[in-house]
């Protein structure tokens, strides 16, 4: 997979050098390119952004280098397939598991990150009917606020290349984990290793019986009593179908 990262802090993406995604990238699976926006600026001071039209706080970014970049990185109408483009912004459609394997499923990404309040809106609908990206999504982690999209760009990337063949070594941890959907919806159990006890905590015994069966049991409940403590919203959406009479009594 082939992804590109604009923005005006490279040096921001630079754990994307390290550990599983390091690896995927000196593996070839994964061909990450981070640019500097300020590359397609032409002033002397390298200028991004600009007061908001319409007033209010901060500063918004420039149309013009987003255009220059996007030009730049993109094949022209008919020279091939474009990149998805994904642009990280707290106004974005909540990005979750689900979006992270349709992501994983592209051959290529480009993320346009934002700073300050964000980017002029023309340069989203502009890429959209241009011809030049196969796609644009914009895209947030949650509802809080970031400085910036290079932080969520972290948080995708690693969700995303995580996801893709041969990256993560041991795929059945991927179908274990919260938020796989053969999980159901609901987050993962609580999760144990030696010593059995520590500090004079003991390890929930049935896990040291070898009973299969029963392991499963207690793990499928305290996923179920996990999931209602922490994520009652979760719960709500659960399919009846995935519950079972013995679910119901935890
Ligand atoms: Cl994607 N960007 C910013 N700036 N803030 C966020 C976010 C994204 N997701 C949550 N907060």
């Amino acid at each position: 997979m082939r992804v590109d990262v604009v923005t005006i802090f490279p040096d921001y993406l630079a754990p994307l050098g390290l550990s599983l995604i390091g690896r995927a990238r000196e593996a070839g699976l994964l061909d990450l390119r981070v640019h500097d926006l300020r590359d397609w600026t032409h002033d002397r001071h390298r200028t991004v952004d600009d007061t908001p039209y319409g007033g209010g706080a901060g500063m918004v970014m420039r149309p013009e280098p987003w255009g220059e970049a996007l030009d730049a990185l993109t094949p022209a109408p008919g020279g091939g397939a474009g990149p998805r483009l994904v642009v990280p912004t707290p106004a974005g459609r909540r990005f979750d598991q689900a979006m992270a394997h349709e992501l994983a499923a592209e051959p290529w990404l480009l993320f346009a990150c934002g700073r300050y309040e964000g980017i002029d809106a023309r340069v989203v609908e502009e890429a959209a009917g241009s011809g030049r990206v196969s796609r644009v999504d914009e895209v947030s982690l949650g509802d809080y606020v970031l400085n910036g999209g290079e932080v969520a760009v972290l948080a995708v990337v690693e969700a995303v290349a995580r996801l893709l063949p041969g990256v993560v070594g041991n795929a059945e941890s991927l179908v274990e984990e919260s938020h796989a959907a053969s999980r159901h919806g609901l987050l993962e159990h609580p999760v144990y290793t030696k010593p059995a006890a520590w500090r004079g905590r003991e390890v929930p015994p049935v896990l040291l019986s070898g009973d299969h069966g029963a392991v499963a049991r207690w793990r499928r409940d305290e996923a179920l009593r996990r999931t209602a403590a922490r994520r009652p919203d979760l719960v709500a959406r659960l399919d009846p179908a995935a519950l079972d009479r013995r679910d119901l009594a935890v």
